[in-house]
Order: C-alpha cells, then sequence, then structure tokens
C-alpha cells in the first residue's frame, strides 16, 4: 500500500507490483472500444514496469505470446479462440463474462465483448504467478451471478450542516464534489474506477439519495459535471447514474406540481431524461428516495409509489435507462408511546400490496434488514413477498453503525450469511437471497453505500477497504468465503504472502479481521435488539438514545425484560410478514435464534437461551468479552510495529483506530453492563466489576 505519486493516495489493492507477473510476460491484447484499450493500456504499463511485451496483432497464431486477450469473434485473426471457447461449454457469456484456459503454454482470456477482456484481465491479476505456471488449465467460464453490482455515494455537492460532506462518510470529502461543484481530481476518480472494476462493480451512483437543492441541479443545468464523471468510469465499464429529487419538476421546472400523473409533469421528465441521454449515452439510471425520512414524494399527491416508478421509468424507458426505487420507505414521526406501530414493518407494508405493479425497468431496493443496517437484522422479509417485482438488496458497506471506520469490523461474513438466507427454508422453494437478487429475468442485483472519501487511505481505516473489496466480489459471486476473499485482498494490496507461520502479517489480518464483526456485535447492542447508539450521529453506546423518539427505533427494557414483542400472539404481527419456516420459527420464543430473539420477542431478563445462558448474564458474558477481543486485536497488530511487513504510516493509523475501538468497546460494555444490571438488579454470576 504505498503512496501514488499521480493522485497523491494509497494504492489499495492494485499496487503495481500486483502486475508483476503478468507485466514480465508476452501478451497480445485484440479488441476495439474504450475497454479493450483499457486492458491494453493496463497490460502496456505493466509491461513497462516488469519487462514483459504487449502487441495488438497476432503474426504468429499466439505463438510468440504466453496471454492472449481476444474476442470470442476474432476468428478470422485467431482461429485458435474456436477450440478453447467451445471447451469452456455453450452457454454465452453474455456482456462481462470471459473464459480463462491454458493451452499449451498459452494463456487465454475470451470474452464476447469487450467488458468481459475487463474482468478477465483482473483475474489474471488475482491469479498473480500462477496464472502462467503448470500445465494445461482446462477452459473454464466466469460470468457475474448478479447484473447489477452498484456503488451508492452519499455524497453532497457542499458540506451539509448536518451530514456533513459524505452523508454516514467517514473517510473525509467527497471524491467527485467539493465547494457545491465538481472536485476536478479526474485523476483520482478514474483510479477509484479501476478499484472497483477490479472488483465486478458496474454501476455508481454520485451524488446522496437525500437530494438537495443544488445536487437537485445535476439533473439539468448541472449535467455537464456529471458527464465529466461518466466519461472516466466508462473506460472501466461502470455506468453512472443519478439520485434525483421527486420533487424536481416543481423546483427546477416551475411547475406547480410533481403529480406523477400529471401529464406536464410527466412531459417534464421525459425531457429532462432526453438531455441525460444526450450528454450519457450510457446513463445507467435514477436513484429515488421517496416519502421517506422528509425526502418528496408521490404520497404528496395521494399517488402510490408504483404511480411515481412508473412514470419514471417511463420516462428512461426509450433509452433502456432503469429506475432503483429505494424501499426504504417509513413515517420518521411516529408516536413512541404508541406499541402498536413497528417501524420493522413498514417497506413490507407499503410494497408487498403493489407487487405486480412496477414497469419492467423498475428496480426495488430493499436493504438487508427491516430496520436500518444494524449490527444484526433479520433477513427483510419484503424480498421474498414481491416475486413479480425485480428487487435489488442494499447493503451498507460505510460503517454507520458498525463503528464508523474507527472500529475493525470486517463485515463479509453479515453479508454473505444475507446472501444465503432462504426465505421458505430448505425445503420447497430453495432459493436463496443471492438467486433472487441474480435471477436474470428478475433480479435488481445488489447495492451498497460506499466507504469511500478523500482520505488518504480511501477509506478512513486502512483495514475497512477489504470492505469494499469483499463487497463488490459477493456481489459477482456471492457465495465466495469470506475468509478466503480477504486472502485475496491481502494478496493484492499487500503482495503475494505466503500462507501459515512464515507470513505474521496474513496471519495477523485473519486474526484480527475474520470475526471482527461478530466482536462488535459483542460490545454493542445484544441479541439483535438494535440501536442503543448516540442519537443523530450514531457513534457510541446510548441505551436509551432513541427510547422516547418518534425514530421507531426502541428495545423497551424495563425491570422485568426486554426486547421487542413482534409476534403475531401479542406484539406488532411483523413475524406474519415471513413465509414458512420462519413465521413460525420467528414467532417462537424457543426456536426463535439466539442471535435475534430480542428483535422479535420481549423476555424476562432470565429466559434460558439455546446457549444454555440467560439473557441477563448472556449480555454481561459477551460485553466482557468483546472488550477483550478488543483488545487483543490491538495486541495483535502491536507485534507488527517495527517488523517491516506493512508501511509504518499504515500502521500507525491502524494502530490509532484500535485504540480508539479499545476505548469505546469498554465505554460500550460499561454503560451496557450498568444499566442493565440497575434495570434487572440481577448481579453478574462471575462477580465482575460493573460500574
Ligand atoms: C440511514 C441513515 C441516513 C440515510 C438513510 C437512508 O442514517 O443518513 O439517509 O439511512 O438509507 O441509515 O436513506
Amino acid at each position: 500500500m504505498g503512496m501514488d505519486t499521480a493522485t497523491g493516495v494509497h494504492a489499495a489493492w492494485l499496487p503495481p507490483e500486483a502486475f508483476r507477473a503478468l507485466g514480465s510476460h508476452r501478451v497480445l491484447v485484440r479488441g476495439d472500444g474504450p475497454l479493450a484499450v483499457t486492458v491494453y493500456e493496463e497490460v502496456a504499463r505493466a509491461c513497462v514496469d516488469y519487462g514483459g511485451r504487449v502487441g495488438r496483432s497476432p503474426d504468429a497464431e499466439a505463438g510468440p505470446y504466453d496471454l492472449v486477450f481476444a474476442l470470442t469473434g476474432d476468428v478470422p485473426a485467431l482461429p485458435a479462440v474456436v477450440d478453447v471457447r467451445a471447451a469452456a461449454g455453450a452457454e454465452p457469456l453474455g456482456e462481462e463474462g470471459f473464459v480463462f484456459a491454458r493451452v499449451g503454454g498459452v494463456c487465454f482470456v475470451l470474452a464476447d465483448a469487450a467488458a468481459g477482456l475487463l474482468y478477465g484481465l483482473f483475474h489474471v491479476v488475482r491469479l498473480g504467478g500462477s496464472a502462467f505456471e503448470g500445465g494445461d488449465v482446462p477452459a473454464a467460464a466466469h460470468r457475474p451471478a448478479m447484473r447489477t453490482r452498484m456503488l451508492d455515494h452519499w455524497d453532497n455537492l457542499e458540506v451539509h450542516p448536518v451530514m456533513g460532506h459524505v452523508e454516514r462518510g467517514y473517510a473525509g470529502g467527497s471524491v467527485f464534489w467539493r465547494d457545491g461543484g465538481p472536485r476536478g481530481d479526474l485523476p483520482r476518480v478514474r483510479a477509484y474506477a479501476r478499484l472497483l472494476a477490479a472488483t465486478g462493480i458496474n454501476a455508481v451512483s454520485v451524488n446522496n439519495v437525500n437530494v438537495h437543492t443544488a445536487e437537485t441541479h445535476l439533473l439539468t443545468d448541472r449535467l455537464g459535471d456529471v458527464a465529466e464523471l461518466a466519461d472516466v468510469f466508462r473506460p472501466y465499464g461502470i455506468r453512472l447514474h443519478l439520485s434525483v429529487n421527486f420533487a424536481s419538476p416543481v423546483v427546477l421546472g416551475a411547475l406547480t406540481t410533481a403529480d406523477p400523473l400529471d401529464g406536464e409533469v410527466r412531459a417534464w421528465w421525459a425531457k429532462a431524461a432526453a438531455g441525460v441521454y444526450q450528454a450519457i449515452p450510457d446513463f445507467g439510471g435514477f436513484v429515488v428516495k421517496a416519502d421517506s425520512e422528509g425526502q418528496p414524494g408521490p404520497f404528496s399527491y395521494g399517488r402510490s409509489h408504483a404511480d411515481g416508478a412508473n412514470m419514471l421509468a417511463e420516462a428512461l424507458a426509450p433509452f433502456g435507462g432503469e429506475v432503483h426505487w429505494r424501499a426504504f420507505v417509513y413515517n420518521h414521526q411516529q408516536d413512541w408511546r404508541d406499541r402498536s406501530t413497528d417501524r420493522a414493518r413498514a417497506a413490507y407494508d407499503h410494497f408487498a400490496p403493489q407487487d405486480g405493479e412496477f414497469a419492467a425497468n423498475v428496480v426495488l431496493q430493499v436493504k438487508h434488514g427491516p430496520m436500518d443496517f444494524q449490527t444484526r437484522e433479520p433477513v427483510s422479509p419484503v424480498i421474498a413477498a414481491m416475486p413479480r417485482t425485480r428487487l435489488a438488496v442494499e447493503l451498507q458497506v460505510t460503517q454507520e453503525y458498525t463503528g464508523q471506520q474507527r472500529h475493525v469490523c470486517y463485515l463479509a461474513p453479515m453479508w454473505s450469511g444475507v446472501l444465503g438466507f432462504r426465505p421458505w427454508g430448505d425445503g420447497g422453494e430453495a432459493r436463496d437471497v443471492a438467486a433472487l437478487a441474480a435471477d436474470p429475468a428478475a433480479g435488481g442485483g445488489l447495492v451498497a453505500v460506499s466507504n469511500v472519501g478523500d482520505d488518504p487511505y480511501w477509506t478512513g481505516h486502512p483495514l475497512a477497504q477489504a470492505n469494499l473489496y469483499a463487497f463488490g466480489r459477493l456481489a459477482w459471486a456471492p457465495d465466495s468465503d469470506p475468509a478466503a476473499l480477504l486472502d485475496e485482498w491481502i494478496d493484492l494490496t499487500f503482495g503475494a504472502l505466503p500462507s501459515g507461520d512464515p507470513a505474521p502479517l496474513r496471519s495477523t489480518l485473519h486474526a484480527v479481521m475474520d470475526g471482527s464483526w461478530q466482536t462488535y456485535e459483542r460490545y454493542t447492542a445484544p441479541l439483535g435488539v438494535g440501536f442503543m447508539v448516540r442519537p443523530g450521529h450514531h457513534y457510541g453506546p446510548d441505551v436509551d438514545g432513541y427510547e422516547y423518539t418518534p425514530w421507531g427505533t426502541y428495545h423497551y427494557a424495563d425491570r422485568d425484560g426486554i426486547g421487542v414483542d413482534r409476534t403475531r400472539a401479542t406484539g406488532t404481527g411483523y413475524t406474519g410478514q415471513y413465509p414458512q419456516p420462519w413465521s413460525e420459527v420467528y414467532e417462537s420464543a424457543e426456536r426463535c435464534p439466539d442471535e435475534l430473539l430480542l428483535f422479535f420477542h420481549h423476555v424476562p431478563y432470565g429466559h434460558v437461551l439455546h446457549s444454555g445462558t440467560t439473557v441477563i448474564q448472556h449480555i454481561y458474558d459477551t460485553h466482557f468479552a468483546g472488550a477483550l477481543e478488543a483488545e487483543a486485536m490491538r495486541s495483535r497488530w502491536a507485534e507488527l510495529a517495527g517488523g517491516g511487513l506493512v508501511d509504518a504510516a499504515l500502521h500507525t493509523r491502524v494502530a490509532e483506530r484500535l485504540d480508539e475501538q479499545v476505548r469505546c468497546a469498554q465505554e460500550w460494555r460499561d454503560q451496557v453492563n450498568a444499566y442493565f444490571l440497575r434495570k434487572s438488579g440481577v448481579p453478574d454470576a462471575h462477580g465482575r466489576h460493573i460500574p
């Protein structure tokens, strides 16, 4: 992770050394257009660095080359592609797939379209030296599971008085915007596009879903600023999207209404969309947060969300654009005294009845859990409830609720659990969340909120880069093993390290990161109850911070017990939003998984978990354990100091953040334990000190 002199930032997972093997061979790059040019330039640069050679013409049928990038239609120039392609099976590769093979000492990357060559290039980079070693490698096709693999930036054009430059951003200012306009650092944007392409990401939205007035103008008079970014992302196969303000016709168009069924409003959007495509012919589409947390939407006009989304879909359809309509719609001014309302129900209650009403180019973008990116939530029941609607699953890479990039919290294990969740259990319809999001006919893909800013390490905490990397890779291949993805990230970032004991850096990173999400869970809100964070910024503990507020995020702790009763029998009825078997499993306090018990049930402190311990003792035990684990992470990292395995500045940055993590974990431990000791009056069975 050395400093790149061109961009002034650390090179993250693609330092020049990652191209060492590729750059020391003879490489043929065929194909035209911006993506093939990107592949050529990447290879050419590596060859300059490492003494290899790159060519464009196959003089002697791949003879003098060690590695060939070619399109499958390139038969006249390269007859060999026919056999290699055929060996990988008859199924089409699609726009982005590729074949990799090694035949008689020559490696082949073949694709039907140039994007496949680009993804094949990064495949070869990941293989490193092993791509060129050993005997033949049978041809295998590689295709992305999800068609859309997208990052949403919650970037503001100017610094928002409360939310800052990047809403919930913990890595400094925006890489796109500054002082109300473009930041103007296109080399940095290009470096970013390259990092994303290497993970497989192919779509980016460049402004906050809360669209303030300045960002509203990006759609029309500030479109040039967006087109400039699109030009930089294009050579890396990434399509640009904009978050739009549903009230744009009023804010920008001098209309008096934004009613989606109004003819003038529809004409306004059609014209706006045409303008966008004139400037950006491959524009991806709009992201919309409507009728949520103060954003305008169709409810103001007595219209449904299908009405609103379909109006925008109609405007984009002639150009092949899509609407990413967010399902994060709830009333943020609830009456906390009314126990029957339940924010967890909101997305399903709003959207499930509209299944089948959305246009074909509308993707409903659903947060992975029913609440709001908590450390532990059940999977949203909306994902299983709308078979006639295209669904995208939304994750939060930015660590709003998981330590704000001051704490190490490797999130791939959480996401992999979400993606592998089977809404209908193992029997019957055995499809999991990943399959639903990937369904070629109906799936809307995987989306996440980005964790990047203008920080020299991109993500504030250098180790938070692994979350961004793993997100892209999971969108490409959702069944990837999180620990293996961490190894990929380690190899690409720090150079290929031997496995096992001779590689203290690798083993240290695994020791610090593999279980870090569960460690974070242990010292924060227990058993799926969520929140307990300081209101507003959401960092650090405040057990009752949101308890008597209108935000709908409660734990209901009293002297007898804790948890939210979401059962059909006695609670909010939320469990009824799940199909079988989960609706029964979650309904039952006996069958409900421990880690979600307090999400679904209000139980006495003496309730015995499957683990055999009581709820109150579990709270004490996990909070003591979590804080100790944070200390162990810090000690482990400290052992690397001065060893030369990582750059000294990086070591210091991580060490400082681990100090803060240890401090904050102890604060969580003490506040949570003290709170529940006082509420329940039950002492810790092991007599440990609780303030
Ligand atoms: C919440 C964030 C808020 C976002 C909102 C959203 O606290 O800043 O605007 O999600 O997803 O988690 O729209």
